[in-house]
Formats: C-alpha cells, sequence, structure tokens
C-alpha cells in the first residue's frame, strides 16, 4: 500500500487530498495517513496542508528498498532486495543469509557500511548517501577457477552501467578495479563458499563512489566518484539497475557456455593494463614485465626476463611500473 500511495503522490504534480486518495485504493483516510508518515519516516518530502492534502516534492536522489526495486528490470538478479539503512558489510550479511533455500540473484544494498571491507581485509570506505554498496548471491555450477572470470565479467557490467547511466568512460585495471581518471571509482570483492570440487555459492560485492563530492586525505589521489568527475549527482538505483541487467545477460551467457573468451574483446577494450609495464608481487616476489595480453581464460599474459608468464588474478597485486597501486 505504501507503494501505491507514493506511486500517486509521484504522478501527482498538485496537492492531492487524503480522501481521494483512499477513495481510488479503496482504504480508510487514516490508512492513508499512516502511510504518508511512514514514506515521510522513509525520507520523503511530503507537504501536508489542511484542506488541500499532500504534495510530493523533491524526491530526487531518495534510495530505499522501494526506489531500488522499482528500478530493477531483470530476470532472476535483483529479484529479492534486502535493504539497509546501515550495515556493516553487504557481504557480511550475504554470508549469515546463505542457506540451501537462498534465491540466486539475491541482493543487498546498504546506503552506507561501517565495516565495508576490500580485498586481504583491507577497508572500503562506504559514508552514507554518496556510494553503492551491494552484494549479489549467484550460484554457478562452474569450476572453483573460473569464479575468477564472473569477476571479471562484473567489471565489464560495472563499465557498461557507469557509461550509460553518466556517459563517464571508466575503464579497468585488471583484474577487477574500475577506474576513471587514473583512480578508482569502484572496487570488486568476490567471496566464495565452496565444497572441494564445487562453488556453493559467490557473493559479488561490488562498491561504487557515486555522489561523494570529496575523500580524505588517505584516499583523495586514488579515489575519485562520478560526481567528482562531473559535477553532477545520480540516482544511485539507476545504476545498479543498469549493472544488474547488463549483468544478468552476460552472466548466464557465461554460465550456459561455460567460456569467458565469448566475452575476451569486451574486457579487453575495457583494459588499461594491456601493453604496459607493471610489477606484480607474486608469493611475495616482484616480477616485473610488460602486459601483452589477457588471455582466454582471463588471465594476464606478461613478458618478463625470465619469459611469458600467465597469472590468475587470485595470485598477485598488480602495481605500476612505479609501484603505485593504481
Ligand atoms: C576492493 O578491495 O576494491 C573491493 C571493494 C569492495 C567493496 C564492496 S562494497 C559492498 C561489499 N561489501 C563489502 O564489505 N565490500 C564489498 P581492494 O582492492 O582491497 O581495495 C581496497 C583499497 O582501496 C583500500 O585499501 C583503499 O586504499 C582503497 N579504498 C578504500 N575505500 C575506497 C573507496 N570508497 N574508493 C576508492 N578506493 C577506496
Amino acid at each position: 500500500m505504501t507503494e501505491k500511495i507514493l506511486d500517486i503522490l509521484k504522478n501527482s504534480k498538485e496537492f492531492i487530498s487524503g480522501e481521494k486518495i483512499a477513495k481510488s485504493l479503496n482504504i480508510s483516510r487514516a490508512a492513508v495517513w499512516k502511510n504518508i508518515s511512514k514514506l515521510k519516516n522513509m525520507g520523503y518530502n511530503i507537504i501536508s496542508v489542511t484542506n488541500k492534502g499532500y504534495l510530493l516534492v523533491d524526491d530526487d536522489y531518495i534510495f530505499n528498498k522501494i526506489e531500488i526495486e522499482k528500478e530493477i528490470n531483470t530476470f532472476v538478479l535483483g529479484k529479492k532486495v534486502y535493504y539497509f539503512d546501515e550495515i556493516d558489510s553487504t557481504n557480511e550479511y550475504a554470508k549469515k543469509l546463505i542457506n540451501d533455500n537462498i534465491d540466486e540473484g539475491t541482493l543487498i544494498v546498504a546506503d552506507s557500511q561501517n565495516k565495508g571491507k576490500g580485498r586481504l581485509d583491507r577497508k572500503w570506505l562506504s559514508n552514507k548517501g554518496d556510494g553503492i554498496f551491494l552484494s549479489l548471491i549467484l550460484k554457478p555450477n562452474i569450476e572453483l577457477f573460473s569464479i575468477m572470470q564472473v569477476t571479471l565479467l562484473a567489471g565489464i557490467s560495472v563499465c557498461n552501467a557507469i557509461k550509460s547511466c553518466t556517459g563517464l568512460d571508466a575503464k579497468i585495471k585488471w583484474p577487477n578495479d574500475i577506474i576513471i581518471d587514473n583512480k578508482k571509482v569502484c572496487g570488486i570483492l568476490t567471496e566464495i563458499n565452496a565444497q572441494i570440487d564445487k562453488i556453493s555459492y559467490v557473493i559479488l560485492g561490488i562498491g561504487i563512489n557515486v555522489n561523494n563530492s570529496k575523500f580524505d586525505v588517505a584516499l583523495e589521489n586514488k579515489a575519485t566518484s562520478i560526481f567528482l568527475q562531473i559535477n553532477k549527482k545520480f540516482e544511485r538505483q539507476k545504476i545498479i539497475a543498469t549493472f544488474l541487467q547488463d549483468f544478468e545477460s552476460k552472466y548466464f551467457k557465461y554460465i550456459k557456455e561455460k567460456d569467458f573468451s565469448l566475452f575476451l574483446n569486451d574486457y579487453k577494450e575495457l583494459c588499461l593494463n594491456i601493453d604496459k609495464d607493471v610489477k606484480i608481487i607474486y608469493n611475495k616476489k616482484e616480477i616485473i614485465g610488460k602486459v601483452i595480453d589477457i588471455s582466454s581464460l582471463g588471465e594476464i599474459i606478461l613478458e618478463t626476463k625470465e619469459g611469458i608468464l600467465k597469472i590468475s588474478s587470485g595470485e598477485v597485486s598488480l602495481r605500476n611500473i612505479d609501484g603505485s597501486y593504481i
């Protein structure tokens, strides 16, 4: 009912009376009032004037479960949404949700995280109102090694979603940092729950900096946001929905064909590292080389003094030749 009332308010440019809303939905005026209070508590700016009724103003950028679900236009991914104003980490919540009955594509979204995490226990800055913090629960029937390829596909879809919603050219630093203007705009953390030979669940955690107007000193040289790039705020739910739609088609095609090479050209076009000199930290050892290609399995192919090396993402940290991470 709350959603129906919200729809009526969104479609009404003028004040609409409680009586009219009540009649059109066949509910009491008290029920209308109760739901309007609920919407106000959710952050909607609804003006109430005696004898005139209700008017919704400035509902741009409101981010909540209703707004997210309204945008999602997929078949499987994001059909079930858990939303939190604040949570420790959407990936940690996803882990708690996992059981035999969990639907593939279950989506967890938060407006802020107080323990947002990156890889290797690093922290992910997750301020309220600024970013997208989501985890998607997947149940792909693929080998353990291939899980990296699902993450690479997600990177392509994040770039596509950013391009389509904002016009910005986001690129990928192999394997899956999303970069604009030489700074990180998105990070992806994939966690798995696997038995020896079979992946049971994948938690695809994605953080995108959308409306951040600044970063603290520790991050200002390596992080950016969509807002900082074009000085315009965006509705995060639209980016989430565009990502899900793009990723859904890629993911299910991939699961069916089990062949990353179908997406290799897309990935290579977005990848910043090809033809660049890089430093790889591998087993605490530094290897310097030139990236000559990405393999059909998604590995990086390095030309080094010792010869050609193929390296998969699980094994390494990739740096620029000067040691910088981005
Ligand atoms: C990542 O780790 O890039 C993966 C980030 C995944 C975050 C999502 S949010 C939803 C889900 N729930 C979670 O708890 N996590 C996932 P890594 O490559 O380790 O990068 C971490 C490093 O990036 C940090 O050490 C900082 O240097 C930098 N960093 C931290 N917050 C950042 C931000 N908001 N934007 C850009 N860089 C950031």
